[in-house]
């Protein structure tokens, strides 16, 4: 049986709705699909959710749910999500599924019958955010590592003993250099495990929520020990034909779940269940929003949808073509070892310069030359050495930073060639050749061609639907095996040639930031109303409920100078509020920030738009707002008295 390129990438948490940050890894690892497909590698590639931990129970009991109900939707909006990124995943694996409860349960009952897991008394700190135990000495000012709240666990609970695979694994690390990358990451997990592993409680007492513990319903398994076995699942374990699949070739993930769960727990379980281990790990590094990484619980997200939507009603362009430039920029941002940051601007800059002026130049002036030189049809004629090199270079490029899982270099690679080609266009001047009767101009031309024949197929495990558009508009099918890329016969001499049509119309970004910057016009400071000096009672106050939100987006409101248009996360709900802030606020300085709430405000009409609620701020002396902020981060909701 041959075995079959195993690709995974993290199951996701089906507390909130996925993000640009989550996106992330699922586009990493479409990319890895697209790609080893197009190599002729047989893939299989596995997404999913994990819906059994406690602190996706809580976020059903915040939602007022029932936990099955709430999981169903938010796994439904994960899939609805990836589906709409163009993620070609050939599986979606729910920890909810018989299929997953069944492999989690024989994994305990193994590992429990070899003597690796045994009952003891489990006392110390854990993380709900993060699902984690800690150790008192782990603490920092009282919270776990990365900052959240954690609660005391005192519990007889079942152990795994790690502690015995600290050796097998520092040995498997050392032999296989492939097996957590990149290398930076690979250091930091090795003085992990030196620093020595404890035995891991992997049960909790029931909850009502959870895979129990076979034989003991009293207690379910720990959702992390749970949740790793879903790719050992997924690929069939522990029925028949899981070998066809396992060990998986590349697990993706963030940096967070790297070191204490996917180089330590996970392959000391497999090891202690005798099964290969994944030949690869990559630990990707984050997004960042606003110095913070883009996170659920910090409420600062982007929807990746939403930023497509946006951005083909602000270009024009298809919305299939603003979900490939979507897709674009996560991936030529990708960060792998450093953390890299997410800015709208940064997007529109990436969006208007790689691909509206590069790519859409290279399409344009490839065609229109072509269809004015040498009437729209692929010439007879030699490729130049020059190209032919330009091309190999390129796609050796691309295979090289794949083999190491650097989605961003191998991006780069691809849109080098798009640059070569554009300067390839200036130097060679086919304009200049025609007019000179040049006979070199069919080779040029032909040359031109196959640079962008070969671009398409460099682009297409990024963008699918674009590198399609470039193929129909060359008369050609879509180039999908990667050999193929940079051979004459990809583009065979006598295709006709269709009309170029632009796919990524420019965005208007100085009309945007002259709107931006327009300097304000000076105004009379204005009056305050007096303060009624009539004393209100207690019960009056309380009528006012004021919460804490947190800004998710900001934009200026069309046609007024001196709102922001907000959306306001306050608790589980989503408000849209209309603030007279911009005078004093940017978006940008918007995004992310806690904010007070008056929360039970009736909805307003400004500008045609509604509002649902208000924002305090204190008045400066030209009438303007400088906002309230609780003075550290507070509860997401939380009431303010
Ligand atoms: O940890 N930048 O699920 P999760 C980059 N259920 N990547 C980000 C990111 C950001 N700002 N935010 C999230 C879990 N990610 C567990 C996993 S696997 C057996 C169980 C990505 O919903 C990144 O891949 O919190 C991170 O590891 C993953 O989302 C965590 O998703």
């Amino acid at each position: 049986m041959r075995k079959r390129f195993y690709i995974t990438t993290p199951i996701y948490y089906v507390n909130s709705v996925p993000h640009i940050g989550t996106a992330l890894t699922t586009l990493a690892s479409d990319v890895t699909a697209r790609y080893r497909a197009m190599r002729g590698d047989d893939v299989t590639f596995v997404t999913g959710t994990d819906e059994n931990g406690t602190k996706v129970m809580e976020a059903a009991q915040r939602a007022g749910k029932d936990t099955q109900a709430f999981v169903d939707e938010i796994s439904g909006a994960f899939a609805d999500v990836f589906t709409g990124l163009k993620i070609g995943y050939s599986d979606f694996i729910r920890t909810t599924e018989p299929r997953h409860r069944r492999a989690v349960q024989e994994v305990f009952t193994r590992l429990r019958d070899a003597g690796y897991v045994t009952l003891g008394k489990y006392e110390g700190w854990y993380d709900v955010s993060s699902e984690t135990f800690f150790r008192e000495s782990d603490l920092v000012d009282g919270k776990s590592p990365d900052g959240n709240e954690v609660r005391w666990v005192e519990e007889e609970n079942w152990f795994f003993r790690l502690s015995e695979f600290e050796k097998p694994l520092l040995d498997h690390i050392e032999a296989h250099p492939e097996f957590i990358l990149p290398e930076a990451r690979r250091n930091e997990v090795v003085s992990f495990i030196r620093r020595g592993l404890r035995d891991a409680s992997i049960t909790r007492t029931n909850p009502g929520w959870g895979i129990p513990v076979p034989g003991d319903e009293t207690k379910v398994i720990y959702v992390w020990f749970d949740a790793l076995i879903n790719y050992l699942a997924a690929a069939g374990w522990p029925d028949e034909g899981w070998q066809a699949l396992w060990p998986a070739d590349v697990e993706w993930m963030g940096k967070d779940i790297l070191t204490r769960f996917h180089a330590t727990l996970w392959p000391a379980m497999l090891m202690g269940l005798g099964l290969p281990l994944p030949t690869t790990l990559v630990g990707h590094a984050w997004m960042l929003m606003g110095g913070e990484k883009i996170s659920k619980s910090k409420g600062n997200v982007v929807a990746p949808l939403d930023l497509a939507r946006d951005l083909a009603a602000a270009s024009g362009c298809a919305e299939d073509a603003a979900i490939d430039a979507v897709r674009y920029y996560m991936a030529a941002t990708l960060p792998l070892e450093n953390d890299a940051t997410f800015t709208h601007d940064d997007f529109e800059k990436h969006y208007n310069s790689d691909l509206a002026n590069d790519l859409g130049n290279a399409l344009n002036r490839s065609l229109a030359m072509s269809a004015k030189f040498v009437g729209a049809v692929v010439p007879d004629a030699p490729v130049e050495p020059e190209v032919a090199a330009a091309i190999r270079a390129a796609k050796d490029g691309f295979e090289a930073a794949m083999a190491v899982y650097d989605v961003a270099a191998a991006t780069s690679a691809a849109f080098g060639l798009v640059r070569f080609l554009n300067k390839h266009i200036d130097t060679r001047a086919p304009w200049a050749l025609a007019k000179a009767g040049d006979p070199a101009l069919g080779s040029v031309m032909g040359s031109i061609l196959l640079t962008l024949r070969s671009a398409e197929g460099l682009v297409r495990p990024i963008m699918p639907g674009v590198a399609d558009a470039i193929a129909a508009q060359l008369g050609v099918a879509p180039l999908t095996e990667w050999d193929a890329i940079g051979t004459p016969g990809s583009l065979p001499a006598g295709t006709v040639l269709s009309e170029p049509k632009p796919i990524f119309p420019r965005l208007d970004l100085k009309a945007k930031a002259a709107a931006q910057a327009a300097p304000p016009k000076p105004e009379k400071p204005k009056k305050e109303p007096p303060i009624p000096m009539e004393p209100i009672g207690i019960e009056d106050f309380a009528k006012v409920e004021l919460r804490i939100g947190r800004v998710l987006e900001a934009v200026p409101l069309e046609g007024s100078d001196k709102l922001l248009k907000l959306d306001v996360l306050v608790g589980d709900e989503k408000r849209q509020i209309v603030a007279g802030i911009r005078k004093n606020y940017t978006p940008e300085q918007m995004i992310g920030r806690q904010v007070v709430v008056v929360f039970n405000l009736k909805p307003a009409m400004l500008r045609g738009t509604e509002s649902q609620g208000m924002l305090l701020a204190a008045v400066d002396e030209q009438g303007g707002a400088i906002l309230l902020r609780p003075e550290k981060e507070a509860p997401e909701g939380a009431k303010v008295r």
